[in-house]
């Protein structure tokens, strides 16, 4: 893809948008960045955009200035149905997104992790299991560093394990994984989408490129990922049939037929099925399914025996995923904030068997709560709901348990502590994203985790 001298338009001025902005000026192109935000909401990239001689448009889309582009390239958070790129794309301008333009400028092997829940653990216990096996690897994609920011720089990996989210494969076109590995989807992102079926159809576009030689690391168990995989091209290795072969999950160990040349080898090759041990660190089935695809993404990459387990046995876990706070009273806090969807709260709340006073809300993301009414049911002794989403939760929820509305993390946080009795546990899974009162789920987890902090050293 030649760029120099093209005009290039880069739509959204947020991480990516500004890794793309810097990596399309220095291969010679004329780089303008348009984003809705001001100046002001976007002051700490601007400086360095000027400096570099690139052109802003902030405040608002101009579809003149879509339409004039040679190719427009959008960052994850727009959306590619919105009216200007519409007109773009009419009038014949290419719209790529920044992975899609990254990964032609790549030639290292990628791994592609994506799914609804299960993406940023997976990856990066993937990406540890690689490392440990002797490779360099770059972790990035939506776990953070964008790709377009490592294909600009010159410190290369051996391979690259990306976490890809489902905007991330909306415009994609020529992106080709050599494994990718597909976890879970259920309900999430209704926002974006205009139905269930449309995200689910976006999520499987990771294989579209792939070919028969190409790996592809299946949740089988999951209707949805079974449907939506049946006729890719790519050879299946499904987690499913390592449950299958273990008995279940529950003795802790994953069975993973071993390829002993990697990515390379030939179908029936596999050398040997070997066992590997989850650490304490990653409960729950959902982890053992995780835990399955790595396993599986990293033996077809090459990884060892040795150094899948050595990960394993070293890894403590990702912060604010079920993530263990303190012990109050004989009550334990868990920060859960990462659960932004309701699967999330699902396979969280499945990981306890005692009382749970559950704390959700924040955003809604259009797609209501209906689903988590049986396992709370069985599992929450109380449910405390904040943020936007606070009435209509309390409105699809409230008559299964004792339920109560919180003005704010703090009340929330109180609410609880005076809700829960000793060996019970305390739960931050909101089911929401964190927009309405934090700028991300980490914020959001770290608050709860410093006031929960408060109340220990008051006790
Ligand atoms: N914007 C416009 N026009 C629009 C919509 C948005 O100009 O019509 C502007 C906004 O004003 C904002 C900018 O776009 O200034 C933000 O773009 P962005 O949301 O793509 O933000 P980035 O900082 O580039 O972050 C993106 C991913 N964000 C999203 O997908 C929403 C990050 O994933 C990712 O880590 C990063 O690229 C690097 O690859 C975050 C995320 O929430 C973690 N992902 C979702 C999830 O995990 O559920 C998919």
């Amino acid at each position: 893809m030649n760029l120099k001298d093209k005009n290039i338009l880069v739509v959204g001025l947020g991480v990516s948008g500004f890794a793309t902005a810097c990596f399309l000026k220095n291969r010679g192109a004329a780089v303008t960045v348009t984003d809705t935000a001001d100046e002001e909401k976007l002051a700490s990239y601007i400086p360095r955009l000027r400096e570099r001689g690139i052109l802003l448009e902030l405040g608002c889309h101009r579809t003149e200035t879509f339409e004039r582009a040679d190719s427009i390239v959008i960052s994850p958070g727009v959306p590619h149905t919105i009216a200007p790129i519409k007109a773009a794309m009419e009038k014949g301008v290419s719209v790529l997104g920044e992975i899609e333009l990254a990964s032609r400028f790549v030639k290292e092997p990628i791994v592609a992790v994506t799914g609804t829940n299960g993406k940023t653990t997976t990856a990066t216990l993937l990406g540890k299991m690689l490392e440990k096996s002797g490779f360099k690897v770059f972790v990035g994609g939506n776990i953070g560093t964008p790709l377009i920011a490592y294909a600009d720089g010159n410190d290369k990996a051996d391979m690259i394990v990306l976490e890809i989210s489902s905007f991330q494969l909306d415009t994609i076109s020529t992106f080709r994984p050599r494994v990718a590995v597909l976890l879970n989807i259920t309900n999430d992102h209704l926002e974006r989408y205009p139905n269930f079926a449309g995200y689910a159809e976006s999520k499987a576009r990771i294989f579209e490129n792939q070919q028969a030689d190409d790996f592809a690391v299946l949740n089988s168990s999951d209707p949805v990922v079974y449907s939506v995989t049946r006729h890719i091209k790519s050879r299946k290795l499904e987690i499913e049939e390592g449950v299958r072969g273990q008995g279940s999950g529950v003795r802790g160990l994953v069975p993973t037929p071993l390829y002993k040349n990697g990515v390379g080898m030939q179908p029936g090759r596999s050398a040997s099925l070997l066992q590997f041990q989850i650490p304490a660190s990653l409960p729950g089935k959902h982890n053992f399914e995780n835990v399955s695809a790595a396993c599986l993404a990293a033996s077809a990459m090459g990884g060892t025996a040795e150094g899948i387990q050595t990960a394993l046995d070293n890894f403590r876990g990702l912060p604010h995923r079920i993530a263990y706070v303190a012990t109050i009273n004989s009550v334990r806090y868990f920060d859960d904030s990462k659960a932004t969807n309701t699967d999330a709260v699902i396979k969280a709340l499945e990981c306890f068997d005692k009382p749970v006073v559950l704390i959700m809300g924040g955003r809604g993301k259009g797609g209501g709560y209906q689903e988590l009414r049986e396992v709370i049911r069985l599992h929450a002794k109380k449910l405390i709901a904040m943020g936007e989403a606070k009435k209509d939760i309390i409105a699809e929820l409230g008559d299964i348990t004792a339920s109560a509305e919180a003005s704010s993390m703090e009340d929330a946080v109180l609410q609880a502590y005076h809700a829960a009795e000793p060996g019970d546990i305390v739960l931050l899974s909101p089911a929401c994203s964190s927009f309405d009162m934090y700028s991300g789920y980490a914020a959001r987890g770290e608050h709860f985790s410093r006031l929960v902090g408060q109340l220990r050293s008051e006790n």
